[in-house]
């Protein structure tokens, strides 16, 4: 039997490049080797303040640049998460096996609670729903960027206590990180590139040429350069980028090229700069390519009624053993 996967991402705006090397092309990679479902987490996003008409355009929205980044939901489980609410009864159950002591150590809700007025008790819980995500499906491995690492050990702790209360059940998810896990925003490169932070602190995915050359432009570097001196955050990050671009391209010369000047300190910022633009821009303009295709063909909707279904019959078979080993209902 193929292991499966889950993993998801919130419809709080575009997608921005750090999801996208971090997590969704990974993603795309995953599918052929294992079962994959991949959620679009809306129940996520109303744990902070949101319009409710933006919210289901965004879902969809989210869902084509998925698609037109490579995830293809003829071999991967596309989902709206609401579109499956068992996400939530599951979550109700699990919150009876997590810790409040290790809720109330989860750095994202500390950095997040402090940029609100209004912080929820969905907030807080919100690494819960997060476990009931993955556990629903079974899934054994979860392909994350590092931002989600704590939340997934919490996972596996909220597994392991289900399954030492109910007997052995859910596998104990294993984190998948792999390289550009962690991208920084370039105006910014002591904080990861996030769409939440503000329009300046990421690149997005769809966003267009004009707007990207510019920010790579007026990305943060540093001063000056020395041979052998060590490499400041920001142009560590801009490698990092080159490099992950130029790998999928099939040539990393010119990064290796840079590098040594960097190394020689005879490096010009404005040509690294120049090579993470070209470089980017050769991965990103067919994803833009094939996103206005997929919203043309005009079916995205249907694809994810598809999914939904594919996944409510997963999500199931997981919650009647779940009622069964808790004692839920009358059986
Ligand atoms: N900067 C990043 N580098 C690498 N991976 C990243 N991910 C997010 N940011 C980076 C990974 O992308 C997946 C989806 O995460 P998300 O839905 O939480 O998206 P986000 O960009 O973190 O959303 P926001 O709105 O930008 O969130 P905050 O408020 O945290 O700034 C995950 O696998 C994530 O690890």
């Amino acid at each position: 039997m193929r292991k499966r996967v889950f993993s998801g991402i919130q419809p709080t705006g575009t997608l921005h490049v750090g999801n996208y090397f971090g997590a969704v092309r990974n993603w795309a990679a995953m599918q052929d080797e294992y079962d994959c479902v991949i959620g679009i987490v809306d129940y996520h996003a109303i744990t902070i303040d949101i319009d409710p008409d933006e919210l289901r355009s965004a879902s969809i929205a989210m869902a084509l640049d998925l698609m037109a980044c490579g995830i293809d939901p003829e071999r991967t489980i596309l989902i709206v998460q609401s579109d499956v609410p068992t996400h939530t009864e599951l979550s109700w159950i699990l919150s009876s096996v997590t810790s409040y002591g290790d809720l109330t150590r989860m750095t994202q809700f500390k950095d997040k609670s402090a940029k609100q007025e209004f912080v929820s008790a969905g907030l807080f819980t919100y690494p819960v729903l997060q476990a009931a995500d993955i556990l629903l499906y079974r899934a054994h491995g979860v392909p994350i960027g590092e931002d989600q690492v704590q939340h997934l050990e919490l996972s596996r702790r909220i597994a392991r206590r289900f399954n030492s209360r109910f007997g052995e059940y859910f596998p104990e998810p294993e984190p998948v990180v792999g390289k550009g896990a962690r991208i920084m925003s370039l105006a910014d490169p002591s904080i990861k590139m996030s769409k939440s932070a503000g329009e300046q602190h990421y690149v997005g995915v769809m966003e267009d040429e004009a707007s990207i050359r510019k920010k790579i432009r007026s990305a943060v570097t540093d001063t000056g350069l020395e041979a052998g001196a060590e490499m400041s955050p920001g142009v560590e990050n801009l490698f990092e980028i080159l490099e992950l671009s130029a790998e999928m391209l099939g040539d990393t010369s010119v990064a290796t090229e840079l590098r040594s000047e960097h190394e020689q300190g005879s490096l010009m910022y404005s040509a690294l700069k120049d090579a993470v633009f070209e470089r980017l821009m050769e991965i990103l303009r067919p994803i833009q390519k094939r996103r206005a295709e997929l919203e043309a063909a005009g079916n995205v909707v249907e694809i994810l009624r598809d999914g939904a279904r594919r996944a409510q019959a997963i999500a199931d078979e997981t919650i009647a053993d779940v009622r069964a080993r808790v004692g839920l209902g009358t059986g």
